[in-house]
């Protein structure tokens, strides 16, 4: 498959990425907290005309080292999500950041975005959308949003931004897509 866009999504326990990625796959908001083992997730999308292959990883803040360092090699794009709710989880993107940056070296930054997860819940709010985006401009990430699984907000926009960006920039084949589509 030629637009294959592996994606990495990142972020500390509990801060919502298993929810943000099943809301977009398959337009359900998982209430009960389940922590996620281990995912690998595929998904058939089009955008702008053209068919892309998704490939999803999702990867706990305490995750394997080894696993992590694969997943931020084979990735085209990043997620890096905190909760509003949770300052620390906030922090914890500033960490995976610089692990990103450890691992690629000196090859370009590829896409990442920020997603400050459970917007809707504004009664436990710990982080302001302001201090979301300093820290996006910060670490000049491709962009911030703040989104809702739970009402379905800010879901469909990243992740359309994140295959446009990977696709602007791989868009001929490349060492990455020439490669199977598999983790591992
Ligand atoms: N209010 C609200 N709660 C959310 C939202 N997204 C996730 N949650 C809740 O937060 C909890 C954790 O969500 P998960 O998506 O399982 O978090 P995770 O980051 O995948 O957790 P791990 O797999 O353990 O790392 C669950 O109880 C979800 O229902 C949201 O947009 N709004
Ligand atoms: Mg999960």
């Amino acid at each position: 498959m030629d637009n294959c866009c592996k994606i990495g999504i990142f972020g500390s326990n509990k801060c919502g990425k298993s929810a943000f990625y099943i809301q977009f796959v398959q337009h359900v908001f998982v209430e009960n907290y389940d922590p996620t083992i281990e995912s690998d997730f595929r998904k058939q999308i089009e955008v702008d005309g053209k068919v892309f292959l998704l490939e999803i990883y999702d990867i706990k803040e305490d995750e394997l080292k080894a696993l992590k360092e694969n997943v931020i090699k084979i990735s085209q794009g990043f997620f890096l999500l905190y909760s509003i709710t949770d300052s620390k989880s906030l922090c914890e993107c500033e960490e995976i950041f610089d692990e990103i940056k450890k691992n690629i070296g000196n090859e370009k930054q590829p896409p990442i975005i920020l997603i400050g997860c459970k917007s809707d819940n504004e009664e436990e709010r710990k982080v302001s959308f302001e201090n979301g985006k300093k820290v996006a401009e910060k670490l000049n990430l491709s962009n911030f949003f703040e989104s809702s699984s739970k009402m379905r907000k800010n879901i469909d926009e990243p992740w359309m931004e994140m295959v446009r960006l990977i696709y602007k920039n791989n868009g001929k084949k490349n060492e990455k897509e020439s490669k199977s589509c598999k983790l591992m």
